[in-house]
């Protein structure tokens, strides 16, 4: 039953005491997030990760490639588990090195050596250590902008992978027109762009979240007539459309903070997923808090992570097994560590 497995999992936590530590995202589904000792947004997390020196274990709730940052940012004896190997991130999956290296190829012969490469921390280790190697860093959605001004201290052009639309908001933000942003699409080898080549200033890799995609711009209209004093609150991981007709938008932590100090009565309709969603409902009962989308968006890869999962990886470890370890190549980590710090530092 569900009291069983959750009472295992608090023995098994017990008798490991601070030599297990278990991080849990923001999009974990309640059943999980509840054995979190430590809970945040990617970038959170990987601080917490880099600070904590006696947990031989990471049992990391959350997806691969925020596994992938714990197991760089660790020490190499520290063992960094995924409960459920699927758990991936379907962005990341969208810039695949040999196509970010297909790309870079036509983007000098366009270019030449005028760009910086940004990866949002959403990639694999592959594509940071890509980033790293050619001078660039990773961002998040709470640092884009500050990463993104820091880029143009450094080169002519930023290349922004793998999300679109994080890249267009936070180029936008900063000022920059977008007819001066062209989209590179990975899977066609090709450039979308109708102006003279020499003008972009931004190159945008064709991906996307399948999650916050599913918020458009009719929700907003709907809302907008149903309850004109819901205030919209998204993440910059929605379409530009979206996020110019939001009343407010940022990152995980910006929007948890925006509810916390929101006043009691307020209304909100949150672009963003839907356990975070759930439980800032739950949490703040004295405000109104909604999906933006009326049908939710819950991140399926994120969903793998449940009970039974973390409950099995903690019990193999229970019996002395390690199992689903996330490891980074050394060569990978080495240059993708380069690219994590210069955000960390500039954090
Ligand atoms: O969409 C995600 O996966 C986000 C927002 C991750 C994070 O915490 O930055
Ligand atoms: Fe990836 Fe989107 Fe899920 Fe985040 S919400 S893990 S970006 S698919």
């Amino acid at each position: 039953s569900v009291e069983e497995m959750e009472a295992r999992v608090r023995e098994i936590k017990s008798k490991f005491g601070d030599r297990l530590f278990i991080p849990g995202h923001h999009y974990q589904k309640d059943e999980v997030i509840q054995f979190s000792d430590a809970r945040g947004d990617s970038l959170k997390l990987a601080q917490i990760c880099s600070q904590m020196p006696e947990a031989d274990f990471i049992v990391f709730c959350g997806v691969h490639f925020m596994a992938e940052t714990a197991d760089m940012l660790t020490n190499a004896d520290q063992k960094v588990i995924l409960p459920d190997l699927r758990a991936g991130c379907s962005m990341a999956d969208m810039a695949d090195i040999d196509q970010t290296e297909t790309g870079w190829g036509k983007m000098q012969e366009i270019w030449g050596d005028t760009i910086l490469p940004l990866t949002y921390v959403n990639s694999t280790a592959a594509i940071k250590g890509f980033v790293g190697k050619h001078g660039g860093a990773t961002v998040t959605s709470s640092n884009a902008k500050k990463m993104l001004e820091w880029a143009f201290t450094k080169k002519e052009r930023i290349l922004f992978l793998p999300d679109q639309h994080l890249g267009r908001n936070t180029a936008f933000d900063l000022g920059i027109p977008l007819d001066q942003m062209a989209i590179y699409a990975p899977l066609e080898g090709k450039f979308e762009y109708e102006g003279d080549l020499d003008d972009v200033k931004v190159i945008l890799w064709k991906g996307h979240c399948s999650v916050h995609e599913k918020f458009n711009i009719k929700h907003i209209e709907n809302l907008r007539k149903q309850e004109p004093e819901m205030k919209i609150l998204v993440h910059p991981e929605c379409t530009y459309d979206v996020v110019q007709a939001s009343d407010l938008d940022g990152s995980t932590g910006f929007i948890i903070s925006t509810i916390e100090n929101a006043p009691p009565g307020s209304k909100w309709a949150i672009g963003t997923e839907m356990n975070l969603v759930n439980r800032l409902a739950q949490e703040h009962p004295d405000k109104e808090i909604v999906s933006l989308n009326p049908f939710m968006c819950p991140c399926l890869t994120m969903n793998r992570i449940d009970l039974p999962h973390l409950l099995w990886s903690l019990e193999k470890l229970e019996e002395g097994e390690v199992v689903n370890q996330i490891t980074v190549p050394k060569e990978v980590a080495e240059y993708a560590v380069l690219a994590l710090e210069r955000m960390l530092e500039r954090s």
